[in-house]
């Protein structure tokens, strides 16, 4: 079985390339909840529905976010009565959060909603939410803490970031069905996909019960790099980590990640970085990380899942 750590775009594009190339029983998809929140009265989850609408073939693939063939009915009747249209529901998208809010009032877990509408959209992989109780990002910013969707989409990442805080996730309530692979001892490694490692991996690690699991781990923790050649490819991952003060290169974020990660996997404009990222005792596949299509996305995945599997000489 191979977990996949996943967030926002990035994450989900590789999550459709280990999808590709692995059957459902050996791919668990674990999904970012931290950008979650409450809005005009929906429980929205976007990493969630941007993973299973990439999955699913129907995500837009312009915004990233939300699905394709969108029409915009209910924001414009929205406007009219003078709602709040800075964050965009698609009349399509909208569908999705009505039946996640009413299960979830109905007492219906997350992960169970989640399981139910990917099944919905013919996935057949598992995509699993990393806690099936609220926990949610804060960024601390020089203009003070904001919720997350206020400081990404509102005010579109430009305050300064100061660090994160993911409030809930001491007492996260990791899904069931998590919980039984995690104890499984059948976990062959974790790939951490290149996702926005502050915004969508981090809080996922900051889940008790699996910030220890990868620490007592048994199985490699392969990471791809979000970063390639100085820029995030989507998203302020490069900005933030220069506000951080940390290098925003592929180097920057293995000293980032540190010893939770035991192999790295670098685009070639990074090459010149590989022998730095070795000595930090870290196995290196330099190789094309930009998954531009479909096909791209399969081609890494398998590589990934090659080095996955590939005793380390000498590495964990
Ligand atoms: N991001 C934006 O920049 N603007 C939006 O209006 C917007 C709407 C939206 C609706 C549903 C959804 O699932 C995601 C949406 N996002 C939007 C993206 C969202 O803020 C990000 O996907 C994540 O929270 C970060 O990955």
């Amino acid at each position: 079985m191979i977990v996949a750590l996943a967030g926002g775009v990035g994450g989900a594009r590789l999550a459709v390339g280990l999808a590709a190339v692995l059957p459902p029983r050996s791919l668990t998809v674990v999904v970012n909840t931290g950008d979650d929140f409450e809005h005009l009265g929906f429980a929205i989850s976007p990493d969630l529905d941007t993973v299973m609408y990439t999955l699913a073939g129907v995500n837009n693939p312009v915004t990233g976010w939300g699905r394709a063939q969108e029409t915009w009915s209910f924001m414009s009747a929205l406007e009219q009565l003078g709602g709040e249209t800075w964050f965009r529901l698609g009349d399509r998208d909208l569908a999705v959060h009505a039946v996640r809010t009413s299960a979830l009032r109905r007492g219906v877990s997350l992960s169970e909603i989640t399981r139910m509408l990917a099944s919905r959209f013919g996935i057949r992989h598992a995509v699993v939410p990393m806690s099936d109780s609220a926990v949610r990002t804060r960024v601390k910013t020089d203009r003070g803490e904001l919720s997350f969707q206020d400081y990404f989409v509102r005010l579109r990442c430009r305050p300064r970031v100061e660090g994160f805080r993911f409030a809930g996730s001491r007492k996260a309530r990791v899904p069931l069905v998590l919980q039984r692979i995690m104890r499984s001892g059948k976990v062959q490694a974790v790939v951490i996909c290149p996702s926005n490692p502050y915004i969508s991996i981090a809080p996922i690690l900051s889940v008790p019960a699996i910030r220890a699991w990868i620490r007592k781990r048994d199985f490699p923790v392969i990471a791809v790099s979000p970063i390639v050649g100085g820029v995030a490819l989507k998203g302020p991952a490069a900005k933030m980590m220069r506000e951080l003060g940390s290098a925003a290169t592929a180097l920057g974020v293995v000293r980032y990640y540190g010893d939770r990660v035991d192999r790295w996997v670098i685009d070639q404009q990074d090459a010149r970085l590989e022998h730095a990222i070795e000595r930090e005792r870290k196995a290196v596949l330099v190789t094309d990380t930009v998954m531009s299509s479909r096909g791209k996305s399969t081609r890494l995945a398998k590589r990934v899942v090659a080095f996955a599997r590939t005793l380390a000489s000498g590495k964990q």
